[in-house]
């Protein structure tokens, strides 16, 4: 086991940590330094005395990682990016709290411009919309690729909105370039390639958790981009599956202040897509709030009920209105300002 020591750490928070160590579990462990951490080594055996969970209450202790995981060790791992990702003009992380709005789709320019305008005046930064759509069936609608590229920089454009769009293959790439966040969905999260490639740029990122992937394996993505030089990395939580079905996904609301906890990147929830009830988008977009998130991605359309993809989930205008409203005493007391 390796036990990561936050940085700039006072030495008297250390002394006790370790003493700790001593009298709890009878281990005569050093401080080691390599790449400019300090880190605790601990060998398997005495691994198995040691509960992780009760090292994770100690302030000087940045991450954990058992012995199997320590291979992947680079020594600059976790914790070495900014806290903040620039987009625009905004910063996302820190004290601020990010609204990204907009269509599961992209369906027309009409559309598009509808629920624009409405997020807009909802003071959304912050406009979604899918062009490439990995959908579940190849029958179902799959975006209007190029084209819906086009229409969401046209709004851009013309409001300012930064726009957040997924890519699903490298060779759609140089349609991005104007593009503020390009997102790697869920079902790409794993696509080792693509991140690859993505860190050769400085876009920010929108990583999505694949829904079988655990928190490490998902902060491994996130590796593969930053250790191309792409420090720009934002990190999406969008539910997992669990054997509940009355959701479409179980959002996992505890990896939100897990990541907090282990890692500095931001990380923003999706409670459309976790929830697929549109009902439940707002509670879970509270308790996102109160579990330490920088922000939250929510579908919206101007007619649900004709939606070509994902309308059960998706807020309408006068709704998307009144969770804006609703959500804002819970950021503020979350000692955050609306961004
Ligand atoms: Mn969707």
């Amino acid at each position: 086991m390796l036990i990561v020591l936050k940085q700039g750490v006072d030495g008297s928070y250390i002394e006790q940590f370790l003493n700790m160590m001593r009298l709890n579990y009878g281990l005569k462990c050093e401080v080691i330094e390599r790449s400019n951490k300090k880190l605790i080594a601990l060998s398997e055996k005495e691994s198995e005395k040691v509960d992780m969970n009760l090292l994770y209450s100690f302030d000087c202790v940045n991450y954990v990682m058992k012995s199997d995981e320590i291979d992947e060790f680079d020594g600059e791992k976790f914790r070495r990016c900014n806290t903040t990702v620039n987009v625009g003009d905004y910063i996302i992380g820190k004290d601020r709290f990010c609204v990204v709005g907009g269509p599961c789709s992209v369906e027309s320019e009409e559309q598009l411009w509808l629920i624009a305008d409405r997020i807009k005046s909802a003071g959304v930064k912050f406009l979604r919309g899918g062009a490439f759509k990995p959908r579940t069936s190849p029958y179902s609608f799959q975006g209007l690729g190029k084209k819906g590229i086009e229409l969401l920089l046209n709004v851009k454009r013309k409001t300012g909105l930064c726009v957040v769009t997924e890519l699903v293959d490298l060779k759609y790439l140089d349609l991005f370039s104007d593009v503020d966040i390009i997102q790697v969905g869920a079902r790409n999260m794993q696509n080792f390639e693509m991140l690859r490639q993505l860190g050769k740029c400085d876009k920010p990122i929108l990583l999505k958790r694949g829904i079988s992937s655990t928190i490490h394996e998902w902060l491994m993505s996130a590796e593969y981009i930053l250790s191309g030089g792409n420090k720009n990395v934002i990190l999406c939580e969008r539910g997992i599956r669990t054997y509940e079905t009355f959701t479409r996904n179980t959002l996992d609301i505890s990896a939100v202040s897990i990541i907090k906890k282990i890692s500095d990147l931001p990380i923003i929830v999706d409670p459309s897509h976790a929830a697929g009830i549109k009902w439940l988008v707002e509670p879970l977009a509270k308790a996102a709030v109160a579990a330490g998130a920088d922000g939250v991605m929510v579908e919206v359309h101007n007619c649900p009920a004709k939606a070509l993809s994902d309308g059960k989930q998706s807020l309408n205008l006068d709704e998307f209105d009144d969770f804006m409203n609703n959500i804002k005493p819970f950021v503020h007391a979350s000692n955050k300002n609306m961004l």
